[in-house]
């Protein structure tokens, strides 16, 4: 165990190094902030051409308090990815198309109009209005 500490210690400077140029995505989500959910597909199908963003209490959002929240995404499909902008640019926030996965993003709304959308499948789309 002595012996290798320092291989460690090596390997992890290496590896914060590298780390610098790729960009991580963001996975901590913030204690006390709402959490919403987001998802592309659905759970049975994940192909199917559904686009949601859900607030805590599982219902449709449509209209936000501007703040931070914890955006919880959910993208099990190759074919959509959900897309999220608006607010003149202070949120713009995206899965890949052809990654499957999930994320948490935190996100800091302005008040204004935003969209979460499928970019492939632009008619996959919902609306909301943060005040
Ligand atoms: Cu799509």
């Amino acid at each position: 165990m002595r012996a290798t500490m320092p291989t460690a210690v090596v390997a992890v400077l290496l590896l914060a190094g590298c780390g610098g140029a790729e960009e991580e995505p963001e996975t901590t989500a913030v204690e006390g902030a709402p959490t919403l959910t987001a998802m592309v597909g659905t759970e049975e199908s994940p192909d199917a051409f559904e686009i949601s963003l859900l607030d805590e209490d599982g219902e449709p959002v449509t209209e936000l308090e501007a703040g931070e929240y914890n955006i919880e995404v959910t993208d099990p499909t190759s074919i959509h990815n959900f897309h999220l902008d608006g607010g003149d640019g202070a949120v713009d926030e995206k899965t890949g198309v052809s990654e499957k996965g999930e994320t948490t993003w935190v996100v800091t709304f302005e008040p204004g109009d935003y969209r979460y959308m499928c970019d492939p499948h632009p008619s996959m789309r919902g609306e909301f209005t943060v005040t």
